[in-house]
């Protein structure tokens, strides 16, 4: 059992792969499709069935802590019980059918985790978000979705009643919570009644089967579609690799339940390594409580963005050790060398990199098997072909800078998106040669290594969180202070990157008191906007620079942060 789950069972997707079994193929490869594909029946089923045959470990599927005593610990059979009963609640107490779209909005909640497998079961497609979001992003998100039914808490059910009458295809609204509100299903009663019986759609790989908003650099956020093929992406052999989980593992993925680094690295990894699934509630960061926990529980396998580590490395501390720690990965921003080498001499662990995007799960990982380069992400992960391209989707040689590029032609690899949903123009726009255009600029060394040298539009990565300006920007000029302001990031020892604000007064404010107006700005933005975009800095400006077509060029704004002017 404490072996690699790879080395003694066949992969758990095989087991309702007739396709597969058909054509008799040995074992899954790196890029092997089968014609059905549902992580529900054929992975958190399978892990529910060895423990029933007494076949794997006594370690839980679920782990859930809060801190204050709580705690929550699910086996494979209860976890498979569990989202039986909420694939129920969706289809027979709510009507929702496959197909239909559920914006699924909570905190670290065990709840997450069985209704995301729910709409698994059911074909329903989940739309996960952070519960930073404020009503404007919210009702953006119902709007632009026409979501059917909505799954969240308490702090967000005020905001939905308040704008019902403008959402009117949302017909189910589920509350996670201690409390009933007038007007919700009460998830946590329902699920106590709801029968455990439950048949999963025979999904095919290819049907949809979650979205996530991803921002850009206009406009407001798009939605990026996945298949269920998104969730083979941690089946395959060299997606094992990335970090060699094996089923007594216990697994901490920090990342905030509206990222896919949440629904890949908290759910479809560990699950299908068949080993636990750990989550602290954390409803605020605090490196502290990180730090407890990774020396209270047993926790091998720890996953979250650089930021996280850098935060942990400025606590006073010269050496620790973390008893049963094993595994360090990092990834959704860029990982500096100097940080991946003060984590290896204080922990005594090496940090490996991965790399991905919303619209691709890991595009490239350094193996747990492969020599760490420091600055480097990786290699490519199958089933990706990556490669550096010119604009024209020509590949370019070793050491050249370019853009980084998935492969799409001859066939696109079913874990990247399906494409931005009612928005064919942007997913033409990404589109380059054979190739998706993932944005960002790289270089690929001769043994395959790529590393990330930026960006080549206006996006902002600040500590992980990907934020376009223009959101930024219109959350800013609602305030009667801003004339004008142009926002683009600014390196940071800690966050990597911070949002700044480049701001003309309107004539009113000009005297106003500037670090008191900075301050008001902040409080601002985190009241009509998810917080994490705040601008961290703000600079008063008489003009912007602009083009003579009276565009805003961030650009130079840029280049003047960055030191480069
Ligand atoms: O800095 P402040 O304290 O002034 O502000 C913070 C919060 O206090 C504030 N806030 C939160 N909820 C609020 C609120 N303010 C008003 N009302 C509320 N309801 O907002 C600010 C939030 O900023 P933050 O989250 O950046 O700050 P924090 O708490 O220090 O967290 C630090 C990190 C590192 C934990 C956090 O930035 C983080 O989780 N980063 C990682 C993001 C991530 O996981 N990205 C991966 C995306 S998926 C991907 O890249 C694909 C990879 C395959």
């Amino acid at each position: 059992i404490h072996k690699s789950f790879h080395n003694i069972h066949p992969a758990p997707s095989q087991l309702c792969c007739r396709s597969l079994s058909e054509v008799g193929a040995p074992r899954w490869n790196d890029y092997e499709v089968p014609e059905e594909f549902n992580f529900a029946s054929c992975v958190l089923d399978y892990w529910a069935q060895m423990e029933k045959e007494g076949k794997r470990g006594p370690n839980p599927a679920f782990w859930w802590v809060n801190g204050q005593g709580d705690e929550v610990k699910w086996s494979f059979r209860e976890t498979a019980d569990l989202t039986r009963r909420t694939a129920n609640i969706f289809t027979q107490t709510c009507g929702l059918q496959q197909g239909d779209l559920l914006a699924l909005i909570l905190p670290r909640v065990p709840e997450w985790w069985l209704v995301a497998v729910g709409c698994m079961r059911t074909g329903i497609i989940f739309m996960p978000a952070t519960i930073m979001l404020k009503a404007k992003d919210i009702l953006y998100r119902l709007q632009m979705s026409k979501a059917k039914g909505i799954v969240t808490t308490d702090t967000i059910a005020s905001d939905v009643d308040s704008m019902a009458s403008e959402c009117p295809s949302l017909k189910t609204k589920l509350l996670v919570s201690d409390h009933s509100r007038e007007g919700w299903l009460d998830f946590r009663s329902l699920i106590k009644s709801a029968s455990p019986e439950h048949t999963c759609i025979k999904s095919k790989t290819v049907d949809p089967m979650v979205i996530f908003f991803t921002s850009g650099t206009t406009g407001f956020p798009k939605m990026a579609k996945h298949c269920h093929g998104l969730a083979l992406q941690s089946s395959y052999p060299t997606s094992r690799k990335i970090r060699s989980l094996k089923t007594s593992d216990v697994s901490w993925c920090l990342s905030d339940p509206g990222w896919i680094l949440a629904t890949m690295g908290a759910l479809v990894e560990p699950w299908t390594a068949g080993c636990t699934a750990f989550i602290h509630h954390l409803p605020q960061f605090d490196t502290k409580v990180i730090i407890q926990a990774l020396l209270k529980y047993p926790i091998n396998q720890f996953f979250g963005a650089p930021s996280i580590f850098r935060m942990i490395l400025q606590q006073d501390f010269t050496s620790i050790r973390f008893p049963a720690l094993e595994h360090c990965c990092t990834g959704g921003e860029v990982l500096w060398p100097k940080d991946q080498e003060e984590w290896k001499r204080r922990t005594g662990l090496p940090l490996y990199d991965i790399y991905g995007q919303s619209e691709t799960g890991i595009i490239c990982a350094t193996l747990r098997e492969m020599k760490i380069k420091p600055g480097f992400l990786g290699k490519a992960s199958p089933p990706y072909d990556v490669q550096i391209i010119d604009d024209k989707g020509n590949i370019l040689p070793p050491n050249t800078e370019g853009t980084i590029g998935i492969r799409i032609k001859p066939a696109r690899p079913v874990t990247l998106f399906m494409g931005y949903e009612g928005n064919p123009e942007k997913t033409a726009e990404v589109e380059c040669g054979d190739f998706f255009n993932t944005g960002d600029t790289g270089m690929m060394d001769e043994e395959g290594y790529i590393c990330f040298l930026g960006r080549s539009d206006d996006i902002i990565n600040a500590s992980g969180y990907r934020i376009g300006p223009a959101e930024v920007e219109s959350a800013l000029m609602e305030h009667p202070a801003v004339a004008e302001s142009a926002v683009v990031s600014s390196p940071d020892p800690i966050r990597g990157e911070v949002v700044k604000a480049f701001i003309v007064l309107t004539p009113q404010f000009l005297s106003h008191d500037k670090d008191q107006l900075t301050k008001d700005l902040q409080d601002h933005v985190k009241s009509v906007t998810a917080p994490y975009k705040y601008p961290r800095k703000v600079e008063f400006v008489p003009d912007l620079p602009k083009t003579i077509t009276g565009k805003i060029k961030r650009k130079e704004l840029q280049k003047k942060e960055m030191g480069q002017m």
